[in-house]
């Protein structure tokens, strides 16, 4: 059986808008990373959706006075909708509130609770006694005993990003009531992750796997390695998988009424949902993507959700049985906007629908902009200014200009007709070299998932086109030496080619006008190595790719913030 792809990037909580940190973190480097394996004929399936449970939606709803699934449609449809006009282009946008995913997920509780992988234990948890409520970490907020912030919430202090459970809370308050909440007594199903330390060390360290080489754990991020080996180092706990909340995944066994899976598993398994339901869609075996030794899997995710997806998830699915482990988390860090942190409640960001309409058919200019500063192996920060600088100058400057000269070139000497390629220079080969190496050299990045490394390969070759041009001239040589005029030209359209495919994982919009623009078919990857255009072949007209932004757009986006 062929190797299968399976990618898939954090679901969005249905709570709210998406911001170019959500993007640049798990949804761009996870569409260029799919993109480029489909041109590459690859097997893959790409599957994201909303994670709509647990109390990040609940909080939500209240605080709007509406119910949860109100909130949920709402932003379900508003997240869908921005990621189709950005072109991530999943194979399948699903939602953990759907029947589909309440079955799939119910199941495997109870498969997993056969194979009693959980313990089930009372213990005393807040409750608010005015709502007759136990009372979700996040519905706790107190005073941090780290730093002594007033508003942390049960699980984490905002202020000094302490991890916290709510117990630690100093004068803890219920956030639906306000009052003290009460001690109560209740009983939960329990992960002992301390059980599963062996094999995980072992895997997560060594890429070993039931003695087999799993995965290569060097092409992992030492981020990842690092966060994952602190918790495992720091000893791992049992953790409560069910919670008493009326918001979720039903707990699927007898007495156990009010209780609904916890978000972190139900959430996961949302991606093996997703998948079913493309697989019944599309005629296709939803577990050959899941099961097997020849499944990749590959989670994409910002570096808040590591040890859901590195320990919690891989122990869950190897205790089911079955499933393939993850080969790579190619988690990224945080994006700043501004030298600031991202924050939704100080309006500190960039919302995805918002840009979608102010930078009309400009999604490729915050592609790039954000593939070029992804924060992949340390914080970076997003400017306004930066984007402009890389589209005026590299973008329109360098990539549209090449493209531009070419075309307009090749209209106006040869009636938009491939003209004929004559003898060779040092410098026409080591042009057609580069095109040659390119595609090797770009997918060798990608499959390491460095996208920035990627994208700057895939500049240099335009930008080499563009020195091209602007050394040999063929606007003056035209009057001397036809020939040589020709052969240039020749050269020049054949990069353009290339560059139709090579470009089209960072920047689809202009890929596909690239491609139009030079009437060709759409290509597999490894043929951009090629010289894919013959003499005589009828190119278009040219059109722009791109446009200058002004320094007033971005004075307004900057007036917009905070
Ligand atoms: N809903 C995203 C977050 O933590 C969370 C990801 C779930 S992936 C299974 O913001
Ligand atoms: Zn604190």
């Amino acid at each position: 059986m062929s190797k299968k792809y399976t990618v898939t990037s954090a679901l969005p909580y249905a709570n709210g808008p998406l911001h170019i940190g959500h993007i640049a973190g798990a949804y761009l480097p996870a569409d260029i990373y799919v993109r480029y394996r489909k041109s590459k004929g690859d097997d893959v399936l790409f599957v994201c959706g909303s994670d709509e449970h647990g109390a990040a939606i609940t909080l939500r709803a209240k605080k709007d006075g509406v119910s949860p699934q109100e909130i949920v449609d709402k932003y379900h449809a508003i997240n869908e909708k921005a990621f189709t006009d950005l072109g991530i282009d999943f194979d399948i946008y699903h939602r953990t509130s759907s029947e589909l995913h309440h079955e799939t997920a119910s199941e495997y509780f109870k498969t997993l609770e056969e194979k009693e992988v959980f313990t089930q234990k009372t213990s005393e948890q807040f409750f608010d006694e005015e709502y007759q409520q136990f009372l979700a970490d996040r519905y706790i907020t107190g005073e941090c005993p780290k730093c002594g912030y007033e508003h942390a919430y049960g699980d984490q202090c905002e202020k000094c990003g302490s991890a916290l459970s709510p117990l630690e809370l100093k004068n803890p308050t219920s956030t639906l009531s306000g009052n003290t909440p009460v001690m109560k007594t209740t009983s939960h199903w329990y992960l002992s992750m301390q059980k599963h330390e062996v094999w995980l060390k072992e895997w997560i360290e060594e890429g070993m796997l039931d003695g087999k080489q799993h995965h290569d754990p060097k092409t992992w991020r030492s981020q990842v390695l690092g966060q994952c080996k602190s918790w495992i180092d720091g000893g791992l706990q049992e953790r409560a998988m069910t919670r008493d909340l009326d918001w979720g995944v039903k707990v699927p066994v007898e007495g156990a009424d009010g209780k609904v899976l916890y978000v972190w598993l139900d959430a996961p398994i949302g991606y093996i949902t997703a998948t079913k339901q493309w697989a019944s869609d599309n005629g296709k075996d939803w577990k050959s993507y899941w099961q097997g030794d020849d499944v990749e899997l590959i989670h994409f995710i910002g570096k808040d959700n590591i040890v859901f997806h590195c320990v919690i998830f891989p122990i869950i699915l190897r205790a089911h049985g079955n499933y393939a482990l993850p080969t790579n988390v190619p988690a990224n860090e945080f994006l700043n906007l501004e030298g600031d942190k991202l924050s939704t409640s100080r309006n500190w960001a960039i919302w995805l629908h918002e840009y979608i309409e102010d930078f009309e058919n400009q999604q490729d200019v915050l592609r790039y902009a954000l593939c070029a500063t992804a924060p992949e192996s340390k914080d970076t920060d997003f400017t306004w200014k930066d984007f402009q600088t890389r589209n005026n100058s590299e973008l329109v400057g360098i990539l549209g200009n090449f493209i531009n000269r070419v075309v307009v070139l090749t209209n106006k000497y040869w009636e938009g007709k491939v003209p004929e390629q004559g003898e060779l220079t040092i410098y026409d080969q080591e042009v057609l070299q580069a095109i040659k190496d390119s595609p090797k050299k770009i997918g060798y990045c990608i499959e390491r998932y460095k996208f920035r490394e990627a994208l700057s390969e895939m500049m240099s070759l335009a930008r080499l086109g563009n020195k091209y041009l602007a050394d040999t001239e063929p606007w003056k040589l035209k009057k001397t030496d036809e020939v040589r005029t020709q052969t240039i030209i020749n050269i020049a359209l054949q990069l353009a080619a290339s560059l139709s495919i090579l470009s089209k994982p960072f920047l689809p919009f202009t890929a596909e006008k690239l491609t139009a623009m030079l009437n060709v078919s759409e290509s597999a990857w490894e043929q951009s190595a090629e010289q894919l255009l013959s003499t005589n072949h009828q190119i278009e007209k040219a059109s722009l790719l791109f446009s200058r932004i002004e320094d007033e757009q971005i004075e307004a986006q900057l007036a917009r913030l905070g």
